[in-house]
């Protein structure tokens, strides 16, 4: 086999630690780490929120929050979590991994993906930009009309929200569309799509779901923003207009959105939990249709969040039943992922823990998901704390927790450094003990009639003792986040060196360096196998003899090929993408500001494509730098 040294790379100059080197950088791999730094400060904001609304909840009539604060605060916390911290946290990952797990030295459109980090810091500075002004977004994480219109919100704070997500919408689909085409075209010769590892399976059919559904979110805030800024009627219901119409529009968007958060969740455990179980996947294609079948039923199931707005008995019995029917391809992944571990040698590693803690806390969050699909119980639910008990088991557990296991099974391979596994269990024990005590009392208090977007509630309700303990169990997960914190800073400084190979892992970014070379693979690896990295090393425990030496053959063709020396050409590096993002972001603020500041922006934006459609994608191969 080749190796390192004697593959000489034309270096891009992001393979430096400067800060332009990063600005400019269109590696997948830096853009995966800037996409998870970023999500990660985002996340501790969307927590210190968190943590203000449960103080103000923690005794009845609190005063600590005015209703006004405590409107911006939930509904920042709510848009935070979603839009930029779990898709992008998710995204870190799709960046990082997917051209390593498919055999790829990048993805299909580098300077595209630069372009959607970029976009995607962009709109979220932008909505954050409002705390500012003292006019942070306060309508909730899914913005109802009318309460969204000039008449009830004045000033920007809508603006901020609307306009910022426009522009995060436009960066996930860029994205999106990305990684289809790096999924679709750039797999190791082999790799057919019933080869490709869980994960990227579940990043493919989020990619698809992001695809068809933020053009119906997008619609919606361009009628809201026409709405407020233009004095159109979409939503007027005086005008003769409709409020509903945002609600079917929104959640034609919203309910494929939540597939789109806890797949790559999926994808992750489903990475985990194999290794750890030393077995393959139990049931892999059962595992793909299901998630394919989950992405197409997501789309039939939005009007379950309107069972209180009155459309009558068979629209209620349709959506309850789509709903209901989810539960099947979902019980099918439970199943198959509890069959992995089944009869497996288990170690009990901090990503093996967090897996495991995934499992059951989704479990439990999936369980009360067709409580709520039941009408006659939903028009009771609705908007009460049991809906905010249900969707965080759904989020933290089956997202934040799989992508908590995905960075302790990662680091290695990203920094080439283990983290450390004690600190790990202390964090993995305080953040499910932790999450289970916030969310699961919040069931109960919902159960007995506790609304949620309300800033008090008046003594003598029952409520007092589970409030109380839920706000304390949630400082506790605080607690458990700078446990992680301090981990990851002291394992980045000081962790065990993680050679290869740490896990005994089965998938291709095992195969290579931690951390890996720019240029990912010297060679293109030649794929026989699902679990390619395990059938090289331990060859196939079902005797499938012909495959085996046709596999060996491969490599030593390769082995003859690598002995002359070769170039791995690689584009260069460009500011352009930034520049277009940052263009998009000055056309939406400009809309706040003053017309002319919009088209400036979008004439900055025309410009900076232009520009980076003639840039060369790299020097000549000659020209040595
Ligand atoms: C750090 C732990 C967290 C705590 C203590 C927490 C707490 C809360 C509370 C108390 C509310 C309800 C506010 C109200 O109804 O008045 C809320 C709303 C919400 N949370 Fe969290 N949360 C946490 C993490 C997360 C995560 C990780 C996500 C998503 C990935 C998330 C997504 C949401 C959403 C979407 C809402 C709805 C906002 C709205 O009503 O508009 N939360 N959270
Ligand atoms: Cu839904």
């Amino acid at each position: 086999m080749a190796t390192v040294t004697d593959v000489r790379t034309q270096e891009r100059v992001s393979t430096g630690a400067t800060v332009w080197s990063w600005i400019t950088t269109i590696d997948h791999k830096r853009i995966g780490v800037l996409y998870f730094v970023t999500s990660l400060i985002y996340f501790l904001i969307g927590g210190l929120e968190a943590l203000l609304i449960r103080l103000q909840l923690a005794t009845p009539d609190g005063q600590i929050l005015d209703p006004d604060t405590y409107n911006q605060l939930f509904t920042m916390h709510g848009t935070a979590m979603v839009f930029m911290v779990a898709m992008p946290m998710a995204a870190a990952f799709f960046n990082f991994l997917i051209p390593l797990m498919i055999g790829a030295r990048d993805v299909a459109f580098p300077r595209l993906n630069a372009f959607s980090y970029w976009t995607f810091l962009g709109g979220s500075l932008l909505m954050h930009s409002s705390f500012l002004f003292g006019q942070a977004p306060d309508g909730g994480w899914f913005g109802y009309a009318n309460l969204t219109s000039k008449e009830y919100s004045p000033g920007l704070s809508i603006d901020f929200w609307g306009l910022g997500l426009l522009v995060l919408g436009v960066a996930s689909v860029a994205a999106a569309l990305n990684f289809i085409i790096t999924i679709i075209n750039l797999r190791a010769p082999g790799m057919s799509f019933m080869r490709m590892p869980v994960f990227v399976w579940m990043t493919f059919v989020t990619s698809f779901l992001i695809i068809f559904a933020f053009p119906a979110i997008t619609a919606a805030l361009i009628f809201l923003e026409f709405d407020r800024l233009f004095g159109t009627n979409f939503y007027e219901v005086a005008e003769g207009g409709d409020p509903m119409l945002w609600q079917h529009l929104f959640w034609v968007f919203g309910h494929p959105e939540v597939y789109i958060l806890v797949l790559p969740g999926f994808g992750i455990a489903s990475e985990i939990l194999p290794t750890f179980s030393r077995k393959p996947i139990f049931g892999y294609s059962a595992m793909v249709f299901a998630a394919v079948s989950i992405g197409f039923l997501g789309f039939s199931v939005w009007a379950h969040h309107m069972f209180t707005t009155g459309m009558g008995t068979i629209a209620d019995a349709a959506f309850a039943g789509s709903t209901m029917l989810i539960a099947i391809p979902t019980g099918i992944k439970m199943f198959n992922w509890v069959a992995t571990c089944f009869g497996g040698r288990i170690r009990l590693t901090v990503p093996m823990l967090f897996a495991l803690g995934f499992l059951t806390t989704f479990l439990i969050g999936g369980l009360t998901g067709p409580m709520l699909a039941a009408v006659p119980l939903d028009l009771h639910f609705q908007d009460g704390y049991f809906v905010v008990g249900h969707f965080h088991y759904v989020l933290f557990g089956g997202l934040i927790l799989a992508l908590m296991g995905g960075v302790y099974y990662w680091f290695p391979k990203i920094t080439g450094r283990m983290m450390d596994e004690k600190i790990g269990k202390i964090h993995f024990w305080t953040m499910f003990l932790g999450m289970n005590f916030t969310f699961f009392p919040m069931h109960f208090v919902g159960l007995d009639g506790m609304p949620r977007r309300v800033s008090t509630y008046p003594a003598g309700m029952g409520w007092e003792f589970w409030n109380m303990f839920i706000t304390i169990s949630a400082f506790f997960i605080g607690l458990s986040v700078l446990v992680f914190l301090h981990n990851l800073v002291v394992s980045y400084i000081k962790g065990k060196p993680a050679g290869n190979d740490p896990w005994d892992a089965r998938t291709l970014e095992w195969a290579i360096p931690s951390p890996p070379p720019e240029h990912n693979f010297d060679e293109i690896p030649q794929i026989t196998h699902r679990d390619q990295v395990w059938y090289d090393k331990y060859g196939d425990g079902h005797g499938d003899a012909a495959q085996l030496s046709k596999a060996s053959a491969a490599v030593a063709e390769h082995a003859d090929e690598s002995d002359e020396e070769h170039e791995v050409h690689m584009p260069d590096p460009s500011y352009w993408p930034l520049l277009v993002g940052a263009g998009l972001t000055i056309a939406a603020a400009g809309l706040m500001i003053h017309i002319l500041v919009a088209i400036f922006g979008v004439a900055w934006t025309i410009v900076a494509v232009y520009a980076w459609s003639l840039e060369p994608a790299s020097t000549p191969p000659d020209d040595e730098h």
